[in-house]
């Protein structure tokens, strides 16, 4: 069987700089010979998008303005997509937000705002992405989420993101029992720590990867090159037996007592 991307097309959403995991996720899917599109929010991030993307060569990307907050702006984006390309074969939403307050501190003080902003745009997104984009995977197709260990385990400051990587990690399930019918997949990576934007302003954040460098059974954490390689297996026919899964991609560390 014949691997390569070649032919197919895959929309990645989220990516903001070049530290994105969406971005590793892009290059692997170009390296295998994909054709991309990017979803992006707001024009800071459609500059950024658009100056990454160029850097890849033989590939013409569309972009497209996709707020996941709006019913309507996510059926217009896929609507567009059908019209300009028709069928596409997988996705990968890398999308996810929580109010920075409400990542340090006692859980417990989670107001009910924040917790519910958390659950919109990192949990049913995913929802509402998979419903919109389902009548574009004409011959079946994969989708990929982001979740984090943070969403099995308690870890420290995660708090509210923690309660909504598990909404997301039982919605990916349940999206995955849904769709399996239709030969559309649907998996998650749980990446560890990476230095992405969201990780940005994370107080300590070099403890937490002294951590991953003492008790990871790798001893080193991930690069975003492992995430996108997994990610191009997850949305490959590589994976075709593969669905309702969550692939660790953290040096083995959630195995650790
Ligand atoms: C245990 C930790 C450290 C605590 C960090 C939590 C990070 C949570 C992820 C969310 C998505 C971060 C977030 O929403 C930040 C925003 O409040 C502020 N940032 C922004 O608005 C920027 C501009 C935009 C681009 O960000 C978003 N998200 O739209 C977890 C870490 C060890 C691992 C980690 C960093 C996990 C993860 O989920 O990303």
């Amino acid at each position: 069987m014949n691997f390569s991307l070649e032919g197919r097309t895959y929309v990645v959403m989220g990516v903001a700089n070049k530290r994105s995991i969406a971005w590793g996720i892009a290059r692997s899917l170009h390296e295998a010979g994909a054709r991309l599109i990017f979803t992006y929010v707001g024009e800071r991030f459609g500059k950024s998008v658009r100056e990454l993307a160029e850097t890849l060569e033989g590939q013409e990307p569309l972009f497209y303005e996709c707020d996941v907050t709006d019913d309507e702006s996510i059926i217009q984006t896929f609507e567009s997509i059908q019209n300009d390309v028709g069928t596409i074969h997988g996705l990968a939403h890398c999308i996810a937000f929580a109010n920075r307050e409400e990542l340090k501190g006692e859980f417990l003080n989670t107001s009910r705002d924040g917790f519910l902003t958390a659950q919109n745009i990192s949990s049913y997104s995913l929802t509402a992405v998979a419903r919109a984009a389902k009548p574009l995977m004409k011959d079946g197709g994969s989708i990929l989420t982001m979740t984090y260990l943070g969403g099995e385990k308690v870890v420290q400051n995660y708090n509210v993101m923690g309660v909504a990587k598990a909404s997301l990690d039982a919605n990916m399930r349940y999206l995955a029992s849904n769709l399996g019918k239709d030969n559309i997949r649907v998996n998650a990576i749980s990446a560890g720590p990476l230095r992405t934007l969201s990780a940005k302003g994370v107080g300590d954040f070099n403890s937490i990867l002294a951590e991953i460098e003492e008790r990871a059974p790798l001893r080193r954490p991930v690069t975003q090159e492992e995430v996108g390689d997994t990610a191009y297996y997850l949305l490959s026919d590589l994976s075709r037996g593969v669905t309702g899964e969550i692939i660790h991609v953290d040096s083995g560390f959630n195995i650790i007592g």
